[in-house]
């Protein structure tokens, strides 16, 4: 088994809102998920995230955390309404003054930092335009990238501008079950479609200010048919086209998948050109340095009857047979995911890959010694660990992985119940306790891929399904 390649960043990943707190320090703005977070019922348990993991004052302990695991990448998001209170106009100093403490400490510590600009909290004076739905929302952002382009560009060598795009229009736009809370299918592609421009207006901007690789994070699902039927097979190619290639193929391709386009045309009543105008294709392809891919579970997919409730036609299903699950209940597929990193490179070659998501549900808390013995992530992490070295055997060019999260934090609407972290947060002090899982990992990191029992680099899962 090939080993990963030297200099490959391991690390793990969080995103400000979700970890940050201090909404109302050193001249931040608020951000839709401020006001979000006040509709009675949107959260799960009714929290927010005015304190979080505290890490806007803790942070010092999590990069100590990261170091004492010999992590050789961060990747961490700037608030935007850290950086621009407003949406627009000047930049607060004292904003992007942190994210240089930080970045500069990452880098005397030899960790790499990988930076995410929009990991969903924009800033809420956006919302006067609508807000993604808004094509002012491009330019809006474009300044927001160039500021910290500005200041971070000549030593962040690592730059993610939209983190997850369809899940901003899904849950944002089209579903309403994130901020900024919108029912509306047409926004939804609208919002969408503006996210997508935005870096490509944004790459061009950072270009003049850094020298480092940037691209967007994608999270793909891959979908496969619950039968082998060929309507269920038609299913899961439109899925594939909803979820993966509307963005893929954008960024990568030259342009959105057409097939894809006639279903939003209909499901949302008419042409799209009035939202997708010419010259805005060319305007977001071509510019990505890398792909980075969020990865978690794929769809079962089948054909279904469109309703007022289903604008597409085909519903998820999940599988019938026994399948390995998260305490969210969350299907564990690593042979998908290898797959998935396979036809990736095989759809769209030449463009480098980094997994800068993938991590589980496990609610794991300290036990009688205060450790956290959370078998089940590390035996998660192996097998995805293991599905990379193979894709990695097979030529995909996987350049790093950073895993979801490093802290147990905010899980946005699902709020504190579900733990994501390799560290254990004790959301009442604010207390750290790092997780079996994370030293598991540690040791993956300090020998660059996994060790079996004779102490050899090689698969420690017999099979990539075996979890037992
Ligand atoms: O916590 C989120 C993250 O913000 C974006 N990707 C998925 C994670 C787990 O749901």
């Amino acid at each position: 088994m090939t080993a990963f390649p030297p200099g490959f960043l391991w690390g793990a990943a969080t995103s400000a809102y979700q970890v940050e707190g201090s909404l109302d320090a050193d001249g931040r703005g608020r951000s839709i998920w401020e006001t979000f977070t006040e509709r009675p019922g949107a959260i799960e348990g009714g929290g927010d995230a005015s304190i979080a993991c505290d890490s806007y004052v803790r942070w010092r302990e999590d990069l100590d955390i990261l170091s004492d695991l010999g992590m050789r990448a961060y990747r961490f998001s700037l608030a935007w309404s850290r950086v621009m209170p407003d949406g627009r106009g000047r930049p607060n100093r004292a904003g992007l003054d942190h994210y240089e403490r930080i970045v500069d400490e990452l880098r005397a510590r030899d960790i790499e930092p990988i930076v995410t600009l929009n990991h969903w909290d924009m800033p809420e004076a956006l919302m006067a335009d609508g807000g993604w739905m808004g094509r002012s929302s491009v330019d809006a952002f474009v300044d927001y990238a160039a500021a910290a382009s500005e200041r971070l560009g000549d030593r962040v060598d690592w730059w993610i501008t939209q983190n997850e795009p369809w899940i901003i229009q899904l849950l944002g736009y089209q579903l309403g079950l994130h901020a900024p809370g919108v029912r509306d299918l047409r926004g939804a592609v609208t919002a969408g479609h503006h996210v997508l421009l935005a870096h490509g207006a944004a790459v061009d901007a950072m270009r003049a200010s850094t020298k480092g690789r940037i691209g967007a994070a994608l999270n793909l699902l891959p979908c496969v048919p619950a039968t082998d039927s060929a309507a269920d097979a038609a299913a899961a190619w439109g899925s594939d086209g909803y979820v993966n290639r509307w963005f893929l193929d954008p960024l990568l391709a030259g342009g959105y998948p057409s097939d894809m386009r006639e279903h939003w045309e209909r499901a949302t009543g008419g042409p799209l050109d009035d939202i997708i105008r010419d010259g805005d294709e060319t305007a977001i392809g071509g510019r990505s340095d890398f792909l980075g891919i969020n990865f978690y579970t794929h769809r079962v997919m089948a054909a279904a009857e469109v309703s007022e409730d289903r604008p597409f036609p085909w519903q998820v299903v999940g599988s019938t047979g026994e399948v390995d699950r998260t305490d969210e209940g969350t299907e564990i597929v690593p042979d998908a995911f290898r797959d998935l990193l396979l036809r990736v490179h095989h759809d769209y070659p030449g463009i480098p890959l980094m997994v800068t998501e993938n991590g589980a549900i496990y609610g794991d808390s300290p036990t009688h010694d205060g450790a956290v013995h959370d078998v089940r992530r590390s035996r998660y992490l192996r097998a995805h660990v293991a599905a990379m070295a193979e894709a990695l055997d097979a030529g995909v060019p996987l350049v790093g992985y950073t895993h979801w999260s490093l802290l147990d934090n905010f899980e946005w609407a699902l709020g504190y119940r579900p733990r994501f972290g390799l560290v254990y947060v004790d959301f009442r002090t604010g207390e750290r306790i790092v997780k079996d899982s994370a030293r598991e990992y540690a040791a993956i990191v300090a020998a660059g891929g996994l060790i079996d029992a004779d102490g050899r680099r090689g698969p420690v899962v017999d099979s990539l399904g075996a979890f037992g």
